[in-house]
Formats: C-alpha cells, sequence, structure tokens
C-alpha cells in the first residue's frame, strides 16, 4: 500500500509524462511540416516512450492499492524558431522530468518506502539517458550553427540515435 503523500506524487508524475508525451507529439509535427522528417521521426518516438513512462506509472499506482488519475491535456507548445529552439525545449523538459523524479526519489526515503523507491530507480535511469542524448544533439547543432548542408546531414543522421532510443 502506498502512502497518500506519495499516491499525489505518483499521479502527479504521471500527468508530467503525459503532458511530455503531447509536447514531443507536437514537437514531432512541427519537424515534420518544417520538412526535417528525421526529426520529425525522433519525437514520434519520443511521444510513444513517454506514454510507456506514464502507463507504467499508472498501473503501478493501481497495483499498490492506489488510483491512478487519468489527466486533462494541456495544450503544448507548437511553435519553434529552429531545431536550436525545439532541441532546447527538449532539454529543458527531460529537466523538469528529471527534477520531479529527484523529488519523488527525496520523499520515498523521507517515508521509507523502499518499494517506491526501487521503483523510481528506472525513471532515474532513463532521465540520464534522455538528458545526456538532449545535450550530444545540442552539442552538435551548436557546431552546425545555420549552415543549411549541415542541417540536412543532422536530420538525415538523427535517424541513428532514434534505434538507439527506440530500444529503451
Ligand atoms: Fe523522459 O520523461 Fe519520461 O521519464
Amino acid at each position: 500500500m502506498i502512502s497518500e503523500n506519495i499516491e499525489i506524487s505518483l499521479n502527479s508524475q504521471l500527468k508530467l509524462e503525459a503532458n511530455a508525451s503531447m509536447q514531443y507529439l507536437a514537437m514531432a509535427s512541427w519537424a515534420e511540416i518544417n520538412g526535417y522528417n528525421g526529426v520529425a521521426s525522433f519525437f514520434y518516438n519520443q511521444s510513444e516512450e513517454e506514454k510507456t513512462h506514464m502507463l507504467k506509472l499508472i498501473k503501478f499506482v493501481n497495483e499498490r492499492g492506489g488510483t491512478a488519475v487519468i489527466p486533462s491535456l494541456e495544450k503544448p507548445e507548437s511553435e519553434y524558431e529552429s531545431l536550436q529552439d525545439l532541441f532546447t525545449a527538449f532539454l529543458n523538459s527531460e529537466e523538469n522530468v528529471t527534477n520531479s523524479v529527484n523529488q519523488i526519489v527525496f520523499e520515498c526515503l523521507e517515508a521509507k518506502d523502499y518499494t517506491v523507491h526501487n521503483f523510481m530507480q528506472w525513471y532515474v535511469a532513463e532521465q540520464t539517458e534522455e538528458e545526456a542524448i538532449a545535450r550530444t544533439i545540442l552539442d552538435k547543432l551548436r557546431i552546425i550553427g545555420s549552415d543549411k548542408g549541415g542541417l540536412y546531414l543532422f536530420d538525415r543522421d538523427i535517424k541513428n540515435l532514434d534505434v538507439k532510443n527506440s530500444d529503451s
């Protein structure tokens, strides 16, 4: 059985994952409209991943005797100035999720709830990986700048990252 406070935190985490999923769908759509099909595929994939993160939480809360609250959807940001802008928003979103994951881990330790603490370790590892991907991509984009040929190759090559990504 989970405590009421932890149930509230897990429910707010699953809402964050749901919003991230919608946010990445909007990013995928922006990329598609702007001719970056590789980037679009990266974000469609990310959106699916976040949905699975949300589902994992829903099932866990229900299995532990709590009640998962299915959240309403917030309208995501759908305008971006550039790929740099898009991936900066991606990193910010992931950092936001990481902060929330860390906060729950802290609450678990305080409440001595080692079951939820153990469950959350999967999210800790996942966030480390996703933030690293976001930073690597931003580093590459910084080197490319506004070079059109570079952006074309970047869009083509992000598919390789995509494959690695879809394993998680
Ligand atoms: Fe990357 O947000 Fe889920 O965990």
